[in-house]
């Protein structure tokens, strides 16, 4: 069996398609584009473990992309897990998935965690891939499967949020992006109006709390920051990649949990070989608890305690740590108070 021959054996089955939680615009719209692809002759139903983000849930909602939340596995003879590639994603559906005996596929673009959800056979995981979006595109192609508007529209929506905008994007996410536009029949600001949300003053006030709070350290050229926020950790590790450091680290802990975003500019990432999840996020975990992963430029760690500052400190130090190894000796790291 191989991931042609498995989509082509669903027909007529009780398919269960399940992304990771939080599930973003290219956990739904990789789901979607499979939904509007099968859904005539197979009964598919998208399932989400615990929740999804705001952008993919506008995103449903517009190209009516039917989901359910924590669905119950064990009521399908198929399952498709996208966009993710540990249990740790699954949330509080991780042992329904584990209990899984039918096959499963696997389609996902994250950096390896070392796990194996279901046979190498169905397998398709390309870390190289911009986007799951992307890797579905490319299946349907070799399939020779009619690329539908909707299909069209939900690998761009992928495409254009996985490579944050193209900033992480070559020729060929380029050349995808230009075939898909067309069968879309849609501008390329109509797809982002698909998941487009003006930014909450809420999260613009979290923002610039984080900056306003950040810890400013300088390993040999490199800029690493860490800050304390109250909330979209995410968003402001990303505002403070965009002003101008190239590791940045946004943490929060509410009730004895601990949540950390990290955000790596794209070039230093590049020139480097830096991978938040393998060289923070992955030792993080093992080292203190928790579970951490991700990719290169953007990845999280979930954890236990009620202090998020030495937890954010130990970031710095792992990310520290892989500068000194890369450039063979002591950074002399320097912080700026
Ligand atoms: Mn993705």
């Amino acid at each position: 069996m191989n991931p042609e021959s498995f989509l082509s054996s669903i027909l007529g089955k009780k398919v269960l398609i399940l992304t990771h939680i939080g599930a973003d615009v290219d956990a739904v719209g990789s789901a979607g584009a499979l939904y509007f692809a099968f859904h005539k002759n197979s009964n598919i139903t998208i399932g989400i473990p615990e929740h999804l983000n705001l952008n993919s849930k506008q995103m449903a909602e517009m190209l009516k992309i039917p989901y359910e939340i924590n669905p119950n596995p064990k009521e399908f003879d198929a399952l498709i897990l996208l966009d993710l590639n540990s249990v740790e994603m699954l949330g509080s559906m991780r042992n329904g998935v584990k209990k899984f005996k039918n096959p499963i596929l696997l389609i996902d673009h994250h950096t390896d965690s070392g796990e194996k959800l279901t046979i190498k056979e169905l397998s398709l995981i390309d870390e190289d891939a911009i986007s799951t979006t992307e890797l579905l595109y490319k299946l349907f192609k070799k399939m020779k499967l009619g690329i539908t508007p909707e299909i069209a529209s939900c690998i761009a929506a992928g495409v254009i949020t996985d490579s944050a905008g193209f900033l992480v994007a070559d020729h060929s996410t380029f050349k995808i992006m230009a075939e898909v536009l067309e069968l879309s029949g849609k501008s390329y600001s109509d797809i982002v109006s698909l998941f487009r949300i003006e930014t909450d003053i809420s999260e613009k006030i979290a923002q610039l709390k984080a900056a306003r709070r950040c810890k400013i350290f300088k390993s040999f050229e490199h800029l690493i920051v860490s800050t304390d926020v109250g909330a979209f950790e995410a968003s402001a590790a990303t505002s403070l990649v965009r002003l101008g450091s190239d590791i940045a680290f946004a943490g929060d802990s509410t009730n004895g949990k601990i949540l950390i975003s990290g955000r790596a500019n794209n070039q230093f990432v590049k020139a480097t070989g830096f991978d938040l999840a393998k060289d923070v996020f992955i030792p993080l975990g093992e080292e203190m608890g928790g579970s951490g992963g991700g990719h290169a430029g953007a990845a999280g760690y979930n954890g236990e305690g009620e202090d998020v500052s030495p937890i954010l400190d130990k970031c710095v130090e792992l990310a520290n740590k892989f500068l000194e190894k890369k450039y063979g000796k002591s950074s002399g790291i320097k912080e700026y108070t």
